[in-house]
């Protein structure tokens, strides 16, 4: 917000240096401080020569953004092969979340595949069984399309009330990533799927062999067989070289390292929709198949890990919301723990089954603050409370929690992860 106008009146100018005297920030301006030696010294990189062309084949971020990585929570799992790390959610803007910086989450560690060595079958309740190779595959006609993939265990660790301190572990087993890829659609009709194939089961490379059964309605919907994401070729901690994306599913489901695919007429009930990836519910009896993500929200800025360090004034409350059904219309932000709520304002593309930006920029007079933020998705379904989940899930639950998320913020800036009813 620095005032970049070259016919600043001078009356203008006195206003400004008034303005930090007094230590208030004038909406819409940022004092500049007398004798700021930032403006009067002349920096290092202001006096000698960078590095050329030659350094950096493939680039990497600023030494000084060192501190912005993946971070596990380490007593959550045993071993760091069956584990997952999280997106940090309150080190981003936008919507693309950067390859480096999205959530993994593996049963058997990240395989390494060769893809010359890979194939991909489809076999089952078709005409012709097929095998392609990478570059077979790369001879179909290809789709862009951005989703956000998420875990069915994102804010699992909050169903009991606040856990952890920070979005990255709340909420980061998250990403959304431009795919490019081939219809799974496209790759079933040159296999032709016999009348009775009514389920699709989706198979990894990996030591875990991971599967999922997938209707095939879905599989004739929107799915991608994907080999590219954000432009390049998947990273191998999502797939590579080439994985399934199944939109605004969970995230369980977009197998990784893709090698099979079985037209079957039922559901295979294997490990990952039975003991994992169901919801025990509060009467005992466990929900199936609860593939759709429901409309979800953080704020991510100010949080935990990104408090307010700038004192009071102007204060740019930013974070995420997605919806596995559609688009996020709206997203409402409240400061005082839902006394009063206001109209987020949307920056961005809005993309079906996408993540989407938010941002709500006030003046914050020092006071406390309770800060949560409630998405409304193009179904119309708006993003419940804690309470208003458990009452009808009950307290067993692990996967499927998209309940409002409450930041606490002290008078110094200092945010915690707190629930309120
Ligand atoms: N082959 C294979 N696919 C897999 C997994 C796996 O362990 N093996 N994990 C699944 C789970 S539980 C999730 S949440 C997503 C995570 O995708 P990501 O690592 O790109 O974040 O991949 C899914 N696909
Ligand atoms: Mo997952």
């Amino acid at each position: 917000m620095t005032d970049h106008s070259n016919d600043m009146k001078p009356s203008r100018r006195a206003f400004l240096r008034g303005a930090a005297a007094s230590g208030v920030a004038v909406a819409g301006t940022m004092a500049a401080a007398e004798g700021d030696p930032a403006i009067l010294n002349k920096q290092p990189w202001n006096q000698m020569l960078g590095e050329g062309v030659d350094a950096r084949a493939y680039g990497v971020p600023s030494p000084f953004e060192a501190h912005v990585g993946r971070k596990n929570v380490p007593w959550l799992t045993a071993e760091s092969i069956s584990s997952i790390n999280f997106t940090p959610l309150h080190e981003l803007d936008g919507i693309i979340t950067p390859n480096g910086l999205c959530f993994e989450r593996h049963h058997s560690g990240v395989a390494e595949v060769d893809p010359a060595e890979h194939r991909i079958m489809i076999n089952g309740l078709v005409d012709r069984e097929l095998v392609f190779t990478m570059q077979d595959l790369m001879r179909f006609p290809r789709e862009n399309r951005v989703h956000f993939l998420e875990c069915a265990a994102n804010s699992g660790m909050e169903w009991r009330g606040a856990q952890l301190n920070g979005c990255q572990f709340t909420h980061g087993m998250i990403h959304n990533v431009m795919y490019t890829g081939v219809s799974l659609r496209l790759l079933l009709e040159e296999a032709g799927i016999k009348t009775e194939g009514k389920w699709l089961l989706a198979e990894g490379a990996d030591a875990a062999g991971m599967t999922r059964s997938i209707p095939m309605e879905k599989a004739l919907d929107d799915c991608l067989v994907a080999f590219k994401m954000n432009g390049e070729a998947l990273r191998p901690e999502q797939g590579y070289p080439v994985r399934l994306v199944v939109p605004g599913w969970e995230g369980n489901m977009w197998v990784k390292w893709l090698r099979r695919l079985e037209v079957g007429d039922a559901p295979w009930h294997h490990r990952e929709e039975t003991s994992k990836y169901t919801d025990l519910l509060g009467d005992g009896q466990a929900r199936r198949f609860t593939w759709e993500m429901d409309a979800k929200s953080v704020i991510t800025n100010p949080s935990p890990q990104a408090p307010i360090t700038h004192g009071k004034g102007r204060t740019v409350i930013t974070g995420v919301a997605w919806s596995g059904r559609g688009t996020i219309p709206r997203v409402d932000v409240t400061i005082d723990g839902g006394i009063n709520w206001v109209e987020a304002r949307m920056s961005g593309p809005s993309l079906d089954k996408s993540m989407h930006r938010f941002y709500y920029e006030f003046d914050w007079d020092g006071s406390e603050l309770l800060l949560q933020s409630r998405a409304h998705d193009s179904t119309g379904y708006v993003q419940p409370t804690k309470d208003q989940l458990r009452a009808v899930r009950g307290l067993n639950s692990i996967y499927h929690n998209n309940g409002i998320q409450t930041w606490y913020v002290n008078s110094d800036g200092v945010a915690e992860n707190v629930e309120i009813s």
